[in-house]
């Protein structure tokens, strides 16, 4: 074995996301602490194990720094945790204002959405600072950093400065936009981000048309030029590409059998046993195209009227970011509309949409996913929607038909989907009326064929093709070590 593989028995990868995956809460007199199951923190152990690595997140607390100190020895758990405390105010500025208020809405498209100001990038830029002065107090020489998303676009730059040679790649899990979307942006803005970019030695995102629309904005706006997507750098390279991310298919598969799931998608089939079911679930969010959905769901009822009654829309929407004003108005409006359907088209035996404003358990999710006869998402901008291929996923029974909307990014992947634009109501209708009727061969050979392709393409594999890629780009900038 070589010295490179033997020294990495005691390097670690160093995982950063604005989000830590651990939640801990005060129950009477105890404190509990509990690791997070997402799928993102299940793939990174799994790689962390398997190339034998430790592994440290780093992120911003959503606790008080005393009931952590004080309690984080009493937790099981497989990785270490290094939370970034931050003062209140900067963090409002920071994630409200200028990651979810300017960055959130413009990459999705919504630049009429942007609330811009100075000390929201001030905050911005402050925030980066102290979580990259984090990863660089824990920083050993061979580490691997992987930086997560839209909140920390400065930070490969900073932890280069410190560490020229640190392995550092970047993923971004939301669309990057095109040239002429990116440039709303003032200019110091722009080039702080691009250049904070820059700083990893891979930069991935979810598609090659994100991945192109990057590359496009570094060209035009710094004036560098890139060969097959790298661009060489005075202190290395950086590689831009396209990392689909993906999940942990068994789990979902498997749950179909799990005897709760089995309870709970009886209860559900029962409950709507004369009706077909159509499911969604998102987060509350103006970019998941939940208005558009109701609206052409309405126009569904209109225009085929043979459904009525026959048919109910379960719509869940999981609470998310309701302190920011652009939320708390999207609901508002998704309310009315939920209220002017039941009322004008249902009646006192059926209401047509069934709403639910509340987070949903992983049990319940699967026996929501299992009994509906269609999902229907409908995102106007979406980096991938991990909704679309968990519900894939989750039907073993291979029955059900999925509605996608051609935003996502899912759709690239997701070939045997029922696609959609998600403003062209007519179009959504006839897909509806298609899915509510298609034959179960039909229905069968379309989710086997997207199975055998989640199946391959699992989250486990999206994380240890990133990191192996950081990895292989790395190593062509390190010079041979004379023995
Ligand atoms: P999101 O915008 O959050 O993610 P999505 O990809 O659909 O969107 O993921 C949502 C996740 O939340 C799913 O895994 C889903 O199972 C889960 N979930 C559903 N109901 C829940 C509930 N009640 N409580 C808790 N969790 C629930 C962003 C981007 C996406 C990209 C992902 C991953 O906007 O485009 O796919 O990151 O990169």
């Amino acid at each position: 074995t070589s010295i490179r593989q033997n020294a990495s028995y005691i390097m670690k990868i160093i995982t950063v996301s604005y989000r830590l995956p651990v939640s801990i809460k005060r129950q009477k007199e105890n404190v509990k602490i509990t690791q997070s199951a997402g799928g993102l923190a299940t793939a990174i152990l799994s790689y962390s194990e398997k190339s034998k690595k430790n592994l440290t997140w780093v992120g911003v607390a959503d606790f008080d720094k005393e009931l952590w100190d004080n309690n984080k020895n009493n937790y099981e758990s497989n990785f270490d945790i290094e939370p970034v405390y931050l003062e209140k105010r900067l963090n409002r500025n920071f994630y409200n204002i200028f990651s979810n208020s300017v960055l959130w809405s413009l990459f999705h498209y919504f630049p009429s959405y942007i609330e811009y100001n100075h000390e929201g990038f001030e905050a911005y830029k402050a925030a980066n600072e102290i979580v990259a002065e984090k990863v660089n107090s824990i920083y050993e020489p061979g580490d691997i950093v992987w930086i997560h998303d839209y909140h920390f676009m400065g930070l490969a730059k900073i932890i280069r400065e410190k560490h020229p040679d640190a392995k550092i790649g970047y993923f971004l899990h939301i669309p990057f936009p095109n040239f002429e979307i990116f440039r709303v942006l003032p200019n110091k803005v722009r080039r702080y981000l691009l250049e904070g970019v820059l700083g990893s030695n891979l930069v991935g995102f979810h598609t090659w048309d994100n991945a192109i629309h990057f590359t496009e904005c570094v060209e035009k706006m710094l004036g560098h030029s890139h060969k097959n997507f790298i661009f060489s750098q005075d202190t290395h390279r950086t590689r831009v590409g396209s990392f689909p991310i993906s999940i942990d298919f068994d789990k979902f598969n498997n749950a179909y059998d799990k005897p709760e799931v089995i309870k709970l998608r009886e209860e559900i089939k029962h409950l709507y046993e004369d009706k077909k079911i159509i499911f969604s679930v998102d987060r509350l969010d103006y970019t998941k195209g939940i208005t558009n959905r109701l609206n052409a769901f309405e126009n569904f009822l209109i225009n085929y009227p043979q459904w009525r009654e026959k048919v109910v829309f379960l719509l869940v929407i999981v609470p998310s970011r309701e302190e920011i004003r652009k939320y708390g108005e999207r609901k508002k409006m998704i309310e009315l509309n939920i209220a002017r359907i039941n009322g004008t088209l249902g009646n006192y035996k059926w209401s047509p949409v069934v709403y639910q404003y509340q987070s949903v358990d992983f049990d319940k999710l699967i026996a929501l996913y299992t009994s509906a006869d269609a999902a229907l998402i409908s995102p106007v901008r979406d980096g991938m929607n991990l909704v679309a291929k968990e519900y894939i996923a989750a039907r073993k029974d291979l029955r059900g038909a999925l509605i996608l909307s051609v935003m996502a990014g899912a759709a690239k992947e997701l070939q045997e989907s029922l696609t959609i634009n998600p403003f062209d109501d007519e179009q959504i209708a006839l897909k509806l009326n298609y899915a509510l009727t298609m034959s179960e061969e039909e229905q069968e050979r379309r989710i086997e064929r997207m199975q055998r392709y989640l199946k391959k393409h699992d989250v486990f594999r999206w994380a240890t093709d990133f990191l192996n890629e950081t990895e292989e780009i790395h190593s062509r900038d390190t010079k041979p070590v004379a023995l």
